[in-house]
């Protein structure tokens, strides 16, 4: 089996290109990634003279790459996961999200739909459903009621997908995953910016009243389900993905603070993130009973255990902390802090 994996040297990409090489050793794949700010070919250094990965530098949306890609290596099927991902920065501009996201989803399927690839997997988010009150959860059928302008570029090539399969009876199957944590996350998100930050005795900056709530699963979990769903979802399906693990922010902060022994007096509350959504809890269990999926992981061990990673590779996070990422870095937080909360 050869499979075609986009944005294969991100965060959830790295981790899902080597958790397939260990779990499908037989297996080629193929990694189509444009290497952005958010991309680094460092997280798969591990994976250098390994004939069964061969990594492609490329965009999504150029079909003139993407359709020969396709037929010269014979790829079987496609796992979705280019993207701009991070919510803060589609604020600050978000013209890429709709051109990557959405634009270049609907070029990249309509590429797999001529070479007659036999899967498409695309990893979509449970931000698609907007925000929930203090109870309840998502479930598939939950209303798509995307906040930020990276959510709405995720729902919108999410039902592209879907029309795919309807329209042109395309084999696709959706995910939509709750917040992963884990290794080779860029540090603009949560968990590695606050570890970072901390390390550097730096203010850590905790949006609103630090209330808000995700549903945290690790990235390892989040593969495991990402081989599900290619090998037995079925076509047309939505299949939500989460950890059962809610936490407050502020409460996910204070764990990392504990670990690294850093007081709490760096805490920071700050601007509220615009339209920020309050709370999201997935509802696994279609699947769990259709896909036997369960995750492995429990949060604190696992928080502990990326915490520690993160400490152990200071090399690692300095790289991918340069250049463009700092000046972001700068731009965006100064303001935050001198508009605090
Ligand atoms: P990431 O930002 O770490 O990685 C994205 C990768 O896509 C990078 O390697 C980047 O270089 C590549 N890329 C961007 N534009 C590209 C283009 N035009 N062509 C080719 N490659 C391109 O993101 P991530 O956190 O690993 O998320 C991966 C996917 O999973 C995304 O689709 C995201 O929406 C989804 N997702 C993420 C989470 C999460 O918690 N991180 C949760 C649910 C779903
Ligand atoms: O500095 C910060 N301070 C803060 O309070 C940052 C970066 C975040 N936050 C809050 C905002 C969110 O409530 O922490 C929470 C998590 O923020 P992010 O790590 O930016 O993730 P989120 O916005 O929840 O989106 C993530 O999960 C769903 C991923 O970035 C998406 O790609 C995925 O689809």
């Amino acid at each position: 089996m050869n499979v075609l994996v986009t944005g294969g040297c991100g965060f959830i990409g790295s981790n899902l290109v080597r958790y397939l090489r260990r779990e499908r050793p037989e297996w080629t794949v193929v990694n189509l990634d444009l290497l952005t700010y958010a991309g680094n070919l460092e997280n798969l250094s591990d994976l250098e003279g390994d004939p069964r990965h061969v990594f492609v530098r490329g965009d999504i949306s150029d079909r003139s790459l993407v359709e020969p890609l396709l037929s010269t290596h014979a790829i079987d099927a496609v796992l979705h996961l280019a993207a701009e991902s991070h919510v803060d920065r589609s604020i600050l501009g978000p013209e890429v999200f709709i051109t990557t996201n959405v634009l270049g989803t609907q070029r990249l399927l309509e590429a797999c739909r001529a070479q007659r690839v036999k899967r498409f997997v695309m990893v979509s988010t449970d931000e698609v459903y907007g925000s929930l009150g203090p109870t309840g959860a998502f479930t598939e059928s939950s209303p798509l009621q995307p906040s930020s302008p990276y959510s709405a570029s995720k729902t919108s090539s999410d039902l592209v997908a879907l029309a795919y399969h309807h329209t042109f009876g395309m084999d696709v199957v959706v995910t939509r995953c709750s917040n992963n944590y884990g290794r080779y996350q860029f540090p603009e998100k949560l968990i590695p910016l606050m570890v970072v930050n901390a390390l550097h005795d730096k203010p850590l900056p905790v949006y609103g009243d630090g209330a808000n709530v995700r549903d945290w699963l690790h990235v390892e979990d989040h593969c495991q389900a990402l081989l599900r769903a290619l090998e037995q979802g079925r076509a047309g399906e939505v299949y939500n993905i989460g950890g059962g693990a809610e936490r407050r922010n502020i409460d996910i902060v204070k764990a990392i603070l504990g670990l690294v022994g850093k007081p709490e007096s760096l805490i920071q509350y700050v601007k509220d993130r615009p339209g920020h959504d309050r709370r999201y809890a997935i509802d696994p269990s279609k699947i769990r009973a259709e896909l036997g999926w369960t995750p492995a992981h429990t949060f604190e061990q696992a928080l502990a255990e990326t915490v520690r990673w993160y400490v152990d590779h200071p090399t690692w996070w300095t790289r991918v902390m340069s250049g463009e990422y700092l000046r972001y870095f700068e731009t965006q937080y100064r303001g935050r802090l001198q508009g605090r909360a």
